[in-house]
């Protein structure tokens, strides 16, 4: 057992920036800016059967208050955090169209963070676990410069950090700064995330698939062989697999984190407008491709390895499979017709 288990979210940040060389101690503080955003956005959520009763996005509650809807809520909660923690330059959100400069009466920093502020957040109103996913880079540009296109466009393998939060059963924190990946658990008693699952591995194969199966006959003929062979070739693989589809990405990833298997959303031909699929390269596939590889795992297209996309637009989207490293391998050999 790890002796640090139990330890505070603070004290690992701390003994981490003691290990560092150097560290000046930003990281550390962009860091516990994000935790205290996801602690409040966790107590938010914890109302979110109340929206109804309290009013809703635009409306004014019964105290007078206005009140918005859980996304936005979350959204501008980690900007707000982010924007006077005085360590960031820009912010990139998948609830808004374009880059967030921090106003100017702020200091800024030297990380630009894109985050999903409520990843599957269709699944509030049945009380379905979801939660919030981050990316974190380091800026390219010259301190003294504005920002732009070449700060917050840059491939995943440039992430200096990346993490979830799933607001479930408890409140969970994955997180890794490229040194394994660890699991904090929320204790709500002292408002304190403690370590609980150190040095996460992904198991090398699982028993779980995810993936939304009303797409079928949407898929490619790869994809399609791939499902049918995990469901019909016990002769071939002796696995009885599970089929596990939760429709919040970061609960998906993380129960196939724990338990091994993978995760797919491929290309579909279902929506015209989405040909890559639905999920975003920069807020939900990088951070999620970062931890996996941190944890022994492995995120592609089916084609490309994810971290080494080089995007193009923020809000682009891509094909994510992801998990177990033999489990994505078959698949591959599904795709590119070695099976
Ligand atoms: P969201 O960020 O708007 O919530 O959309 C992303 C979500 C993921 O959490 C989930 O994996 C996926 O959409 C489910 O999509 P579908 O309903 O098409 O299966
Ligand atoms: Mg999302």
């Amino acid at each position: 057992m790890s002796e640090n288990l139990g330890i505070t979210i603070s004290n690992h940040f701390l003994l981490n920036q003691q290990l560092s060389p150097g560290a000046t101690g930003s990281f550390t503080r962009l860091l516990q800016s994000l935790v205290l955003a996801c602690k409040i956005i966790q107590k938010d959520v914890g109302k979110a059967g109340l929206v109804d009763v309290l009013g809703r996005a635009g409306k004014v509650n019964v105290q007078g208050e206005e009140v918005q809807k859980m996304d936005e809520l979350a959204n501008l909660t980690i900007k707000r955090r982010l924007s006077v923690s005085g360590e960031v330059c820009a912010l990139v959100s998948e609830e808004e169209a374009d880059i967030i400069e921090v106003p100017r009466q702020y200091p800024t920093g030297n990380y630009v963070v894109h985050y999903d502020p409520l990843d599957g957040s269709s699944n509030i109103d049945a009380n379905v676990s979801i939660g919030t996913i981050f990316s974190i880079y380091r800026r390219v540009t010259p301190s003294n410069s504005d920002t732009n296109d070449k700060d917050a466009l840059q491939p995943g393998l440039k992430q200096v950090g990346a993490g979830y939060v799933i607001y479930g059963s408890s409140c969970v924190l994955v997180f890794s700064t490229g040194q394994g990946v660890n699991g904090f658990t929320l204790d709500p008693s002292i408002g304190e995330f403690l370590l609980s699952h150190p040095n996460i591995r992904v198991p090398r194969r699982g028993k779980i698939y995810s993936i939304n199966e009303g797409n079928y006959s949407y898929w490619d003929e790869g994809t399609r062989r791939y499902i049918d062979w995990l469901k019909h070739g016990y002769e071939d693989h002796k696995i009885h697999y599970s089929s596990r589809y939760i429709g919040s990405l970061v609960a998906d990833f993380h129960r196939n984190l724990l338990y091994g298997g993978l995760f797919l959303y491929p290309a579909d031909l279902k929506d015209p407008l989405k040909p890559q699929g639905k999920l975003r390269l920069m807020c939900e596939a990088n951070p999620l491709a970062y931890l996996i590889e941190q944890a022994g795992g492995v995120a592609t297209t089916g084609q490309n390895r994810i971290l080494e996309i080089e995007p193009n637009y923020i809000h682009q989207r891509v094909p994510l499979i992801i998990g177990s490293p033999d489990d994505v391998a078959i698949y591959q050999d599904f795709i590119n017709g070695r099976r």
